[in-house]
């Protein structure tokens, strides 16, 4: 994965006519004000405040009280290798992607597989808010007020059978709208996983938005896993299949690079990278020096007591 980043201003990605146009008109329209509580301090670097369609939201117990970062750090700092490996490159490029119609398909150990509609999601799942430090393999975090549900509840309805161990994942294939896909930079289709247990674990979700609006396409609309407890790459973006597996599924940074992706990817500030130390994070955003500020990282990216029952009697550093 490439350090290489330069954070391209609105004007970059829009022209500024346009973007100023459209916030006018989105205000007009009534979407300036959010469906969720959000205090303006939250929103106080932000060049642009959140845009897109808002979702109903209540606030989930299980979210945590951290300050996240602003609209524009969540969408202008991003990893989504198909549209390119810069970090400004999916706010640039990712406009591309049809987010809309959306389907789902759920396979495999199922006794009723099918799909699923986006708007079916919408319409079946209550949306709840859950902030979530995000945590990169990279060693930068930042923190998310993602909008999602948890992944439990859309497994259950397509009744998983007593052979289903594991749940893999996998992106949209179409180069034609993910150019990135053209470049050999990873397999594709980007394809991720999890064990039963993690999937079904109620931190796990799917998200459909961020900051009470829907999932900007750079950020993996309109439907993107996240595991908060393992590293960002775990967070497959985009998602078209949901397949239950007997067999432990292939993820893409493992057959990538299998030295140094594993496939639990487990935060943890003990096992540090072949190429660089986990032990601590750079805080995106909220330098007041140019290098920014450096926290330390915390097993399990904080949720230790939550999730580390599920690893008893495994080797994490082998298992990582
Ligand atoms: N399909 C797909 N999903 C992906 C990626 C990707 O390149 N392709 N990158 C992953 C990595 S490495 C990270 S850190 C997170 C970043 O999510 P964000 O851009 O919303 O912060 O998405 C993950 N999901
Ligand atoms: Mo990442």
């Amino acid at each position: 994965m490439s350090y290489r980043y330069k954070q391209p201003k609105p004007s970059e990605i829009t022209p500024e006519s346009i973007y100023k146009r459209r916030r006018e008109l989105l205000k007009a329209a009534g979407f300036g004000a959010t469906l969720l509580p959000l205090s303006p301090s939250l929103m106080a670097d932000s060049e642009e405040g959140p845009q897109g369609s808002a979702i109903k939201a209540s606030k989930s117990p299980l979210s945590s009280d951290l300050e996240p970062n602003s609209w524009n750090d969540i969408t202008t700092y991003n990893n989504f290798y198909e549209f390119g490996t810069g970090k400004g490159d999916p706010a640039r490029n990712a406009h591309t992607l049809q987010a809309k119609p959306w389907t789902v398909t759920v396979s495999g150990e199922v006794d009723e597989p099918g799909q699923i509609s986006l708007e079916d999601v919408m319409s079946t799942f209550p949306m709840e808010e859950r902030i979530y430090r995000l945590r990169c393999v990279e060693a930068w975090s930042m923190v998310v007020p993602w909008v999602g549900f948890p992944l439990a509840e859309l497994i259950k309805r397509f009744k998983p059978n007593s052979r289903a161990k594991y749940v893999a994942f996998k992106t949209l294939y179409d180069p034609q709208q993910m150019p990135g896909q053209r470049r050999a930079v990873l397999p594709w289709p980007y394809v991720e996983g999890l064990r039963l247990d993690e999937a079904m674990h109620p931190l796990t979700i799917l998200a459909t938005g961020i900051y009470g609006r829907e999932l900007p396409n750079q950020n993996g609309a309109p439907l993107r896993l996240v595991v908060p407890w393992k590293y960002g790459f775990k967070s497959i973006k985009s998602i078209v299949s949901i397949e239950l597996t007997e067999e432990q599924p292939p993820t893409s940074w493992n057959l990538a690079i299998p030295s140094e992706y594993g496939f639990y990817a487990n935060v943890n500030p003990e096992v540090d990278h072949p190429r660089w130390s986990q032990a601590s994070e750079r805080v995106i955003g909220s330098g007041f020096s140019l290098f920014g500020n450096r926290r330390e990282t915390d097993p399990f990216n904080g949720y230790a007591e939550q999730v580390a029952s599920m690893y008893k009697g495994m080797d994490l550093s082998r298992h990582f």
